[in-house]
């Protein structure tokens, strides 16, 4: 059986136990699974679909979980913008293709199947806006009730859209997303809610298998994970898996874990590159990519020690970077994804303008959501349609045919 410690004091707590900080120190917690104990089959798991469950012997539920058949998210070859910036071995790992569209589906599934195994009779979070659409889908799922805080006026029509429509509770905040996260979890702690923010350590463990698919489906461990970073959940996530991996001897070394976070936002980018050792808070975060508009990531502990212990790093691109390659990757490649998760792959693109990466990597970089999470951003940078009489020569005159 798994327990729960704390990753900063090692304080170890019961796996049933519903506490998200350690009482000690107030640090967060980390499932900690017995490996020397824990015999994986390598072609068990390769018989098994792609999916968070393939690897359910590293994953912390013991009963049916609550699933809509999440990941084996498709791995894309990225050929044109590879060539472009001279990195043939650049892939995209397409979140996006989840069940509600994001990766937070992965966490999902994994943290709904706990609040059941824990007997807990309703969940919430505080959310940017996916975290919610994804907790509203799995909550719907297992029947129970869900409470999604967002920031008012911030969230991206179609992350509210899904949350309303799943049936959460959904409430708009007037503050950040900061503010709404610390005020869900008090909620959660006086009156019981189970909280599926990315504190919630069980939540990550279903994460991971980002990871563990990438590894699967290229056939070796790439060099570099890219991801964009948030909460700094998904970063530790990742790390925390292929760290399981490389203990069970199956895999023999760990990719470069490199972040990146939007110019406005970027609490994350300013530890690593001032070498600090923890994170300083951003009170006012602004970017375009609302996702991970985010100044004090609740992960930013295990992401620092993920990029560290890596060799990788982490850096900052423009909402303007950030919506050029948002536009590459829908035209270029046919890939359509949100803002956020163009960040992950226009880091790369700068990281090799400026020379800091070897030509030579094989590099995955994750792409987190669906397009269409966010249609408004879309909509304000493409020329609208066209309109015309209904006759073939007003048509061929648009067309200039
Ligand atoms: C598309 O939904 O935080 O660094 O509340 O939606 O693990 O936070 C979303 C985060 C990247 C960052 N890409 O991941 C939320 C929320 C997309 C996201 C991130 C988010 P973390």
């Amino acid at each position: 059986m798994y327990d729960l410690v704390c990753v900063h004091c090692g304080a170890v707590y019961p796996p049933d136990e519903i506490i998200y900080n350690c009482r000690s120190c107030g640090h967060l917690l980390a499932v900690r699974y017995p490996l020397g104990e824990i015999s994986i089959d390598r072609k068990t798991w390769d018989s098994r679909p792609l999916s968070v469950w393939r690897y359910r012997e590293l994953l912390p539920v013991r009963i049916p979980p609550v699933t809509l058949n999440e990941g084996g998210t498709p791995l894309y070859h990225l050929e044109k913008i590879g060539k472009e910036i001279g990195i043939p071995g650049l892939y995209a790992k397409h979140e996006g293709m989840n069940p509600s569209g994001s990766f937070k589906d992965r966490g999902m599934t994994v943290g709904v199947s706990m609040a059941m195994q824990l007997g807990k009779k309703s969940v919430a979070c505080a959310s940017t806006g996916n975290t919610s659409a994804s907790l509203a889908v799995y909550a719907a799922r297992a029947g129970i009730p869900a409470v999604v805080l967002l920031p008012a006026g911030k969230v991206a029509l179609g992350k509210v859209a899904q949350a309303l429509m799943h049936g959460a509770k959904v409430i708009s905040i007037r503050g950040n997303f900061d503010q709404a996260l610390e005020m869900v979890h008090d909620l959660c702690l006086s009156h019981g809610l189970y909280l599926l923010n990315s504190i919630n350590p069980f939540r990550l463990e279903g994460q991971k298998t980002i990871g563990f698919e990438a590894i699967d489906q290229l056939g070796q461990v790439p060099d570099r994970i890219v991801l964009p970073v948030g909460n700094a959940g998904n970063i530790s996530a990742v790390y925390k898996g292929l760290r399981e991996l490389e203990s069970l001897g199956l895999i023999d070394r760990l990719p470069m874990m490199t972040g990146v976070q939007a110019a406005g936002s970027q609490p994350v980018v300013r530890a690593i590159q001032n070498n600090l050792p923890e994170v300083i808070p951003e009170g006012n975060p602004e970017t375009v990519a609302t996702a991970i508009r985010i100044g004090a990531p609740v992960n930013a502990e295990k992401a620092l020690t993920a990029i560290r212990m890596t060799g990788g790093t982490a850096l900052s691109v423009t909402d303007a970077e950030i919506l050029s390659m948002q536009r590459d990757l829908a035209r270029l490649e046919g890939i359509g994804v949100e803002p956020a998760s163009a960040a992950s792959v226009a880091g790369i693109r700068k990281m090799a303008e400026s020379g800091l990466l070897d030509r030579d990597e094989k590099i995955v970089c994750v792409v987190t959501g669906h397009l269409l999470k966010d249609p408004e951003t879309v909509i304000n940078q493409c020329e609208p349609p066209v309109v015309v009489d209904a006759d073939i020569s007003s048509l061929l005159s648009a067309l200039q045919l």
